[in-house]
């Protein structure tokens, strides 16, 4: 191989590898989207039923209901939001303080609704 020739392989390697890098780095938009959660709710829970955030970070929360019409209720994190069933509900939310923090279904939705709960964990 001469001089040359070793040249255009290391050219073409350090072309695809910057071609790799443009496709792993997403848009510049993007990063500026707040991470999205995903919660279901059915009685008599949520699931995950436990979700942890960072102080500071701001999130989507996209909560669901399968059956009935369910509530997600944290008063020290402002959260009070009525899941009906058949459309997804989105809460926005930058925690400030980190702590571990209760969260339950504040619409009545059948007899086990007294122990429908979750928790929030938000970490420094
Ligand atoms: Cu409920």
């Amino acid at each position: 191989m001469t001089r040359q020739s070793t040249f255009r392989v290391a050219a073409a390697g350090l072309a695809l590898v910057a071609s790799l890098l443009a496709v792993a780095s997403p848009p510049a938009r993007a990063q500026d989207e707040p991470r999205v959660i995903v919660i279901t709710a059915k009685r008599f829970e949520f699931s995950p039923n436990q979700i942890t955030l960072a102080k500071g970070e701001t999130v989507k929360l996209q909560i669901k209901s399968e059956d009935v019409t369910h509530g997600l209720f944290v008063r020290p994190l402002g959260i009070d939001a009525e899941i009906a069933p058949g459309r997804v509900t989105e809460l926005t939310l930058t925690p400030e303080t980190a702590g571990t923090y209760r969260a339950i279904c504040d619409h009545f939705c059948g007899a086990g609704h007294g122990g429908m709960k979750m928790t929030i964990v938000v970490r420094e």
